[in-house]
């Protein structure tokens, strides 16, 4: 195969063809008629009207942790704190062997759901990071499937355990391609704050991006947001550095909420909103009325500021379900974001495709246009907002111009007398 014809493309009007050769976008072909499989030739894929896309982007996840939910006890309170708690129990008991076999197993989840770009977290708070070597080797042995970056993520603080500056300097000199955080974790806020400005001076000393747990809570009071972005803008770092969950934001009041914007405009950071997730794990200590406890989303995408969506988990001790399907995050996210307005449902795969592409930093290698890498995603839509209301999926993934994936329709048949 290498091409697809009938092709609908975002933002364009009509239908293409699209070639490849040698793993590369070679043509995007504007089509003056629907090609019949005669004249398309049989080395090409009819697309059928249905839009064909860049793969979606996962941009937060964590490998580590995932498909251990129950093991050894459940999360029963369901709070980011038990959650912790219950991982540190699974923690204790992880081999190498284990983290690669479902490292494994769950980036075949996100590929059959046509992901090929990943950034997962890594639990570094692990004395040995054993760990961070079983995954550094997954990133490569996954590379057929997906393109993988490794968070140094200090689940359990970085100046509230013990070791915890040197582990990070040492995960970054292993290999890993980001810097995480959690400020809103560590003992103090003064600890909070002072893990900031290590983790993004470790970030700028070795080039490396930045993506912080930050402010992953219901605390209005939990301000960690403002610093990541005020040294985010004095270093000029805006395109290499995310600010994940930001749920903490869904209480600030607006008075406090308008000042921060300009900085965080200023800054030019990105965001990753867990739907899902958050609606899971926040609002916990509420009764009713009870928060989203979800960050800003469509106030941060009208800002202009990069936002976008993310799974977190999959069966682990913070969330019980997924599967590997980021449009069914989509779908969640934009209901609980109020975002089903007509122009919302019109660009829905932004906050899938190419927003979590440039919080990744992907650069030139995402997207569609001639001399970029030939990795295509077949929908089961015409459209965004059709993708959306029929729960469409990825039929077809093409990596480096090979297909690697292929999904059949579900069909419907009626009994004869139904009709
Ligand atoms: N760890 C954390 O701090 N927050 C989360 N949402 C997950 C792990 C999944
Ligand atoms: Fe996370």
């Amino acid at each position: 195969m290498n091409h697809f014809y009938n092709a609908r493309l975002r933002g364009r009007e009509g239908l293409y063809t699209l070639r490849w050769a040698d793993g590369c976008i070679s043509a995007i072909e504007p089509q003056s008629t629907t090609l019949r499989p005669e004249v398309a030739g049989s080395d090409g894929l009819d697309a059928a009207g249905r839009l064909v896309i860049p793969p979606l982007v996962e941009p937060h996840i964590h490998l580590d942790a995932a498909l251990t939910a129950g093991e050894p006890r459940w999360n029963l309170s369901g709070t980011l704190f038990e959650g912790i708690e219950r991982w540190a129990e699974r923690k204790a008991l992880v081999t190498s062997e284990d983290t690669k076999s479902r490292a494994h197993r769950t980036i075949r989840m996100l590929a059959a759901h046509g992901i090929q770009h990943v950034r997962t977290h890594v639990d570094v708070t692990e004395p040995g990071l054993a760990t961070l070597k079983a995954m550094l080797e997954v990133r490569d042995e996954a590379r057929a499937l997906v393109d993988l970056q490794i968070v140094a993520f200090p689940q359990e603080g970085i100046e509230s355990f013990a070791n915890g500056r040197a582990l990070m300097e040492q995960a970054v000199e292993m290999g890993a391609d980001v810097v995480g955080g959690i400020p809103h974790f560590e003992n103090t806020r003064d600890q909070g704050v002072s893990s900031l400005h290590f983790l993004m001076d470790l970030a700028e000393r070795h080039e490396r991006l930045v993506d912080v747990h930050c402010d992953e809570t219901d605390d209005p009071q939990s301000r960690f947001l403002e610093v990541l972005a005020e040294l985010t803008r004095v270093k000029g770092m805006g395109a290499h550095v995310t600010a994940s969950h930001t749920t903490a934001m869904g209480s600030y009041d607006n008075a406090y909420c308008f000042k921060l914007f300009r900085l965080l405009k200023q800054a030019g950071l990105s965001f990753i909103s867990c739907p899902t997730e958050s609606i899971h794990l926040q609002g916990r200590f509420d009764s009713y009325p009870k928060r989203r406890g979800l960050t800003r989303v469509p106030e941060l995408d009208r800002a202009g500021l990069n936002v976008c969506f993310a799974q977190d988990s999959i069966v682990d001790p913070w969330y019980p379900l997924g599967n590997g399907n980021l449009l069914r995050i989509l779908d969640a996210g934009l209901h609980i974001c109020h975002m089903l307005g007509y122009e919302d449902l019109q660009r829905a795969l932004d906050f899938v495709t190419d927003h979590g592409a440039r919080a990744l930093a992907l650069g030139e290698r995402y997207g569609l246009e001639v001399g970029r890498p030939a990795n295509l995603v077949l929908l089961s839509a015409a459209s965004d907002d059709e993708v959306l209301r029929t729960q469409g999926h990825a039929l077809v993934s093409i990596r480096h111009g090979r297909p690697i994936m292929r999904r059949t329709e579900s069909e419907v048949s009626w009994a004869p007398e139904t009709s």
